[in-house]
């Protein structure tokens, strides 16, 4: 048996809001030490993002975006997600449902199919599609990476049954009538109402997540002739699931009334680190909202705290590239780290959300990433946290980087989505995209 299989799982989530972006399960209790006191997280030094790696200083603009910029990117590829491939040759989509008057006549329901090649056998992507009716179009949109089948959004029966890989069994599930959503879920509603559309899809239909789920995902497709596993500098599974959101990206590129210049992709816990990533690479994304990220995300690796490589080396190897593995027990020799990962999404609006019972995924950590990478905003032009104070609960900071320090544990709860609203409102209105 895997042994995060053997860890106690514990639910969450649905207690306190029904929400797609909120992982139902969590494995915990790693058997291996966890540091929860302050004092103990360790000193340490960050690589700094304005120095090339030949040792000069970046001053302008021009020059992160030609040089340091590309040379983060390829340090990351190289020492932990893996390389991705691009767009495949044989990508399709098939928009198979419209309805004009959806959810009692105040949305527009569209479901799409991306497909990357024409076997029946290959995966797919199934993405449902909301926006409001009465919005005038284009329309700016959410675009949710789920835990949960595109059924649980709402209670409309025109929406397709998914299949999802349980993570648990390592089995396929196919809903039933009895899946579907009581009632719509906070998030649809809430997003609606301000006007923008939302969009979802399940990580699974990328690839399952456990290991050994690679053989199911769309990694295979690009194996080389006699190839079986990815090599140690190309994609893992969160790579996998983020190069997904970006075959979104060009559905939604193709759609008259979504604005794809204002796409904001949203994502919690190991997807928190999913939308981290796809963000990064891929700058079509205008902005990138990740929630519980944690270690592998936005949390610093190079800190003693809550969960550290060591723990990921042990639980999720599969999540990263194999490169990754080596730096479990040395984190200070990663060429990397998270403050240089949010530093590629510069200039763009990046939000992260944590909780102070989410010491496994290091809040401060997430915090202090965010510090060290304001100098890279800065040079762009854009607003970082322009405090070196971790806020007090409850006060988030909304600049071009919005951070929230909130009660309670490691899920998403209306609190998240109120203020992922909030700093939407802020960067994607027609108001403040005249501001700006
Ligand atoms: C935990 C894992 C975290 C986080 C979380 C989740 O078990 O240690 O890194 O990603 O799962 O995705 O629910």
């Amino acid at each position: 048996m895997p042994i995060y299989m053997r860890y106690r799982v514990l639910m969450i989530g649905f207690a306190l809001s029904t929400t797609l972006a909120s992982g139902s399960a969590r494995a915990q209790a790693p058997r291996i030490p966890s540091n929860e006191d302050e004092s103990k997280a360790g000193d340490y030094a960050l690589p700094d993002p304005l120095v090339l790696q030949n040792g000069s200083k970046v001053n302008d603009a021009e020059t992160w975006i030609r040089k340091r910029r590309p040379e983060i990117v390829r340090l990351f590829e190289t020492n932990m997600h893996g390389r991705s491939p691009g767009r495949p040759e044989g990508e399709s989509f098939d928009v198979f449902d419209t309805d004009a008057h959806a959810l009692g006549g105040t949305a527009i329901r569209k479901q799409i199919t991306i497909r990357f090649d024409d076997r029946k056998e290959s995966p797919k992507i199934d993405v449902l599609m909301y926006l409001p009716e009465k919005a005038e179009k284009p329309v700016p949109l959410v675009l949710v990476l789920s835990f949960l089948g595109n059924e649980k959004l709402a209670p409309d029966p025109a929406i397709r049954l998914s299949t999802v890989w349980d993570r648990k069994t390592m089995t396929k599930r196919r809903a039933d009538e009895s899946s579907r959503a009581k009632k719509n879920a906070y998030e649809l509603d809430q997003v609606l109402a301000r006007g923008y559309g939302i969009a979802t899809l399940c990580y699974t239909d990328i690839e399952p997540d456990f290991p050994g789920g690679t053989a199911y995902g769309v990694r295979p497709l690009f194996f080389k002739p006699g190839q079986t596993a990815p090599a140690a500098d190309e994609w893992g599974a969160i790579a996998a699931w983020g190069w997904g959101l970006s075959r979104v990206m060009d559905y939604l590129e193709t759609d008259q009334d979504v604005d794809a210049k204002r796409v904001a992709i949203v994502g919690y816990s190991r997807l928190g680190k999913t939308v981290l990533w796809a963000g990064a690479r891929d700058t079509r994304f205008a902005m990138v909202i990740a929630g519980g990220s944690g270690e592998g995300g936005a949390a610093l690796s190079r800190r003693n705290y809550g969960e550290t490589l060591k723990h990921i080396k042990a639980n999720f190897p599969y999540w990263f590239c194999a490169n990754y593995q080596q730096f479990a027990d040395r984190p200070a020799d990663l060429p990397v780290d998270s403050h240089m990962l949010i530093s590629l999404i510069a200039p763009r609006p990046l939000y992260l959300a944590t909780a102070e019972d989410d010491r496994w995924a290091d809040p401060r950590g997430e915090f202090l990433a965010a510090v060290a990478a304001e100098p890279v905003y800065r040079l762009l032009g854009a607003r970082g946290l322009e405090t070196t104070d971790m806020p007090p609960l409850n006060r988030p900071i909304l600049h071009t980087i919005g951070f929230h320090y909130r009660p309670g544990k490691h899920a998403v709860t209306t609190y998240e989505w109120d203020r992922y609203l909030d700093f939407i409102d802020m960067h994607f209105s027609k108001r403040s995209a005249r501001e700006n």
